[in-house]
């Protein structure tokens, strides 16, 4: 992009600055002063929310900021506000796009303007977290309209950009501005922002008038039931709303180049005036090429490179007149159509040639730097050499294929194998017993848990945990009140971060995965597949497996449809959640399960906000009501407690259903604290009563472990002291927000004493 100096005359007092793209996507936000930001956080693009987050709590803005359950709440809940007629901003990534991807069209058809700003990042599975293009072609088909944003300069200058064509009264259509995950969003380059709010303000004028739903005097209809024919006038009318943006745009583009001084012309054309050979790509990678046109210039070649600033809609019209005069271009993308032939936008381009008859350009398709993977000056090269080779021959010898990649050989590269397979002899101790006392609940006959101590473990100690992680200690302990045979399955989260890596692995049983929003909807078909195999006579009739999802707190959020339909349906498997108190592999953002007021990367602390703003999440009561047969609280500092628990999970699982536990888990790098302190930690929040120990079997609660009859019970207080990230809570100016803390706690704790009372509950 050319940076040209701010007319005098014309534009508006800018600051130079050195930022990233998610801190120019922040900032551009604030300036916009959006009514309303609904979010959900995904690496990379998280960080554009915690800025904002951070912002709101020094009291710099006063944008409405409602954290999601995930992403497709965080798109309902936008889609909601839009139609409350003022302006709504997202902020997502990879499988957090795909998640509310069929919301987009949900917005585009009903024609409600937003922003949302999409941090590249592959798409899983497997999961990588890198940049790629693959999530934002998922939403070429949505209605939606997609700005390409090259570097953090452009992603400030065409938020404010693709505001301004989707709110035109001939438009009104959502906008995607996409920047390259980590290259972009986190790389900091030297930018400008216009000094005033105002100036941003001004610019876009106030929210322009549309059908609201706020309005009972005058009531609307959104979203009616619609069949042939109007179904498809309504597309043909998002068609038109798309011709209207491409037509709008040159005025825009130049209305903002009066203020800022900066051109955005749909296509970003270097040095194609003359170019016979050049290569066409998107984003950060076209930046990379631009340098190594120059290069082959000075050797003669001429060279250019070709990148749209926008591509939906998509400016065939530029790019046709651009190639006119290409001997050769090679079309590289970092997203595949698998079995496409070529990805998207190769064959968009090739469609836009082929309109021109005069056209001779051959085109070579590529796809490039999946996952993340570098882009260098060499790869650059190697394309314009691609294309000066079709252009010298006059052929195109291999018209698509992958760039930079080794398939493998499977005979001689085979995934390294960890610790060899544990026998069920070595897994099955014969020291627990199980079984149904007189008044139906199950009777644990176990030995102190230091006799299990022996049985081998089945995540081994050479996994990336942080020191003082309590994560693996407990589910250690949980799995050995478990016997013989397990099959594992863990969602998205630092467990599942820390303990596999291609092509390494921490675990000595089997091991699946799947994201954090459908792990127990997996698991449970996995279940019913082993049974209805075993009916078969296609497994062994005396195999024995136990089943056993493992989640963090907030994939007990994003994943809570799934865990619930699971848990109605009663599929014997058992949910274990480790509950470290937020969204930790992510960086520290709240979860449902974060405590009222506690400090997270998303609920800050200061005179605008005081860290997270509603109660934590009562998990084990929600999944109680389902009626499955067991639920149960543990921690690492019980482990007897523990391992009697996981013993009846077990035998739960087997013999009647679902059973479902939430461990509490000390994690000192976000809690802010000592390695050595968890478990002090956890005992202290088990003895506040914040935490309660105890178990409902079959609809009857029981508590395991009362602090009180034995004088423990400490005031919330004596917990809260102990972390760095309720610090402040013990300041004399948040004594009403520890009171609140402190009368929740003890009306959830006097509830749980009833029950435990009462024999029907
Ligand atoms: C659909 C989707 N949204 C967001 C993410 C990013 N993400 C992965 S794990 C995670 C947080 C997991 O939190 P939790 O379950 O509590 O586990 P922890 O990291 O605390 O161990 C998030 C936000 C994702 N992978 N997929
Ligand atoms: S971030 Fe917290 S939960 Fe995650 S591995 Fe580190 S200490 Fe454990
Ligand atoms: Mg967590």
């Amino acid at each position: 992009m050319t940076v040209a100096p701010v007319k005098p005359e014309t534009g508006q007092a800018q600051v130079v600055g050195f930022h990233t793209g998610n801190e120019m996507a922040a900032l551009s936000a604030k300036q916009i002063r959006f009514h309303l930001m609904g979010y959900y956080p995904i690496t990379p693009s998280t960080e554009i929310a915690e800025i904002l987050d951070e912002m709101k709590a020094a009291g710099e803005h006063d944008i409405v900021m409602v954290p999601a359950d995930g992403e497709h709440g965080a798109a309902g809940i936008c889609y909601g506000a839009a139609t409350g007629g003022g302006r709504v901003f997202n902020a997502t990534s990879s499988q957090g796009l795909l998640y509310s991807l069929e919301e987009l069209p949900v917005q585009s058809g009903t024609r409600f303007p937003m922003l949302l700003d999409l941090a590249t990042r592959a798409v899983s599975g497997p999961l990588d977290i890198r940049g790629d293009h693959s999530d934002v072609y998922f939403a070429l088909n949505t209605g939606w309209l997609i700005f390409m944003a090259r570097d953090p300069q452009a992603v400030y200058d065409l938020n404010l950009i693709a505001l301004r064509v989707a709110e035109r009264a001939d438009v009104r259509l959502p906008a995607i501005v996409a920047f390259d995950g980590f290259f972009t969003s986190h790389q900091k380059r030297r930018v400008s922002s216009f000094e005033d709010d105002a100036t941003v303000q001004d610019w876009l004028g106030p929210t322009p008038e549309m059908v609201t739903a706020l309005d009972p005097r005058h009531p609307v209809t959104i979203g009616p039931y619609m069949n042939d024919p109007d179904l498809i006038n309504n597309k043909y009318q998002l068609e038109q709303a798309m011709n209207a943006a491409q037509a709008t745009l040159p005025d825009v583009i130049a209305e903002y180049e009066a203020l800022s001084g900066r051109r955005y012309d749909p296509v970003d054309l270097y040095r194609m005036d003359d170019a016979e050979v050049a290569v066409f790509l998107l984003n950060s990678a076209a930046e990379t090429a631009k340098d190594v046109a120059d290069r082959l210039r000075e050797q003669g070649v001429r060279a250019g490179v070709i990148s749209p600033n926008v591509i939906r809609p998509f400016p065939a019209d530029a790019i046709r007149e651009a190639l006119r005069g290409v001997r050769a271009v090679v079309l590289a993308e970092r997203s595949s159509s698998f079995g496409g032939h070529g990805s998207n936008l190769s064959h968009e381009v090739k469609s836009a040639l082929k309109d021109d008859p005069e056209n001779r350009t051959l085109y070579l398709s590529r796809v490039y730097g999946l996952g993340g993977r570098d882009f260098y000056p060499e790869d650059a090269e190697a394309f314009f050499r691609l294309a000066m080779d079709a252009a010298e021959r006059g052929v195109v010898d291999v018209p698509f294929d992958y760039y930079g990649v080794e398939p493998g050989d499977p005979a001689k590269k085979r995934p390294r194998r960890g610790a060899p397979a544990l026998t069920r002899e070595e897994t099955t101790s014969g020291l627990l017993r199980v079984q149904p006392g007189p008044d139906g609940r199950l009777e644990v006959e176990a030995p102190p848990y230091w006799q299990l101590a022996t049985k081998p473990k089945r995540v081994l100690p050479g996994h990336g945990a942080c020191p003082g992680c309590g994560i693996f200690p407990a589910l250690d302990q949980f799995l050995r009140g478990i016997e013989g045979d397990v099959v594992v399955l863990y969602q998205t989260g630092c467990a599942m971060v820390v303990s596999t890596g291609y092509p390494s692995t921490a675990h000595r049983v089997t091991y699946v995965h799947n994201l954090f929003q459908n792990g127990a909807a997996t698991l449970s078909g996995l279940v019913e597949m082993f049974h209805e195999r075993v009916r078969r006579g296609e497994l062994p009739v005396g195999e024995d497996i136990t089943f056993v999802m493992v989640t963090g707190d907030g994939g007990m959020d994003i994943g809570m449809g799934a865990a619930v339909g699971a848990a109605l349906r009663n599929h014997g498997m058992i949910i274990v959640e480790y509950d470290n108190q937020g969204y930790m592999n992510t960086g520290s953002q709240l979860s449902y399960s974060t405590p009222l007021a506690h400090l997270t990367s998303t609920s800050h602390v200061g005179p605008g906000e005081l860290g997270k703003a509603f109660h934590h999440k009562d998990t084990p009561q929600i999944m109680a009501a389902t009626n499955i047969p067991f639920v149960f609280t543990g921690v690492e500092g019980f482990p007897d407690d523990l391992m009697a628990k996981a013993a009846k999970a077990q035998w739960y699982a087997k013999h009647q259903g679902m059973a479902y536990g939430k461990i509490l888990i000390s994690c000192p790098l976000n809690w802010k604290t000592e390695d050595r302190v968890g478990v002090d930690i956890v005992q202290a929040a088990v003895d506040s009563c914040f935490f309660p120990l105890y178990e409902i079997e079959r609809g009857i609660t029981r508590i395991t472990y009362n602090p009180e009859p034995i004088g423990r019970r400490v005031p919330v207080a004596e917990w809260l002291k102990l972390m760095g990230k309720t610090k402040h809570l013990l300041k004399p100016a948040n004594e009403a927000t520890l009171a609140s803390i402190e009368a929740e706690v003890d009306r959830r704790w006097q509830r749980l004493k009833v029950k435990d009372e009462h024999p029907l509950l």
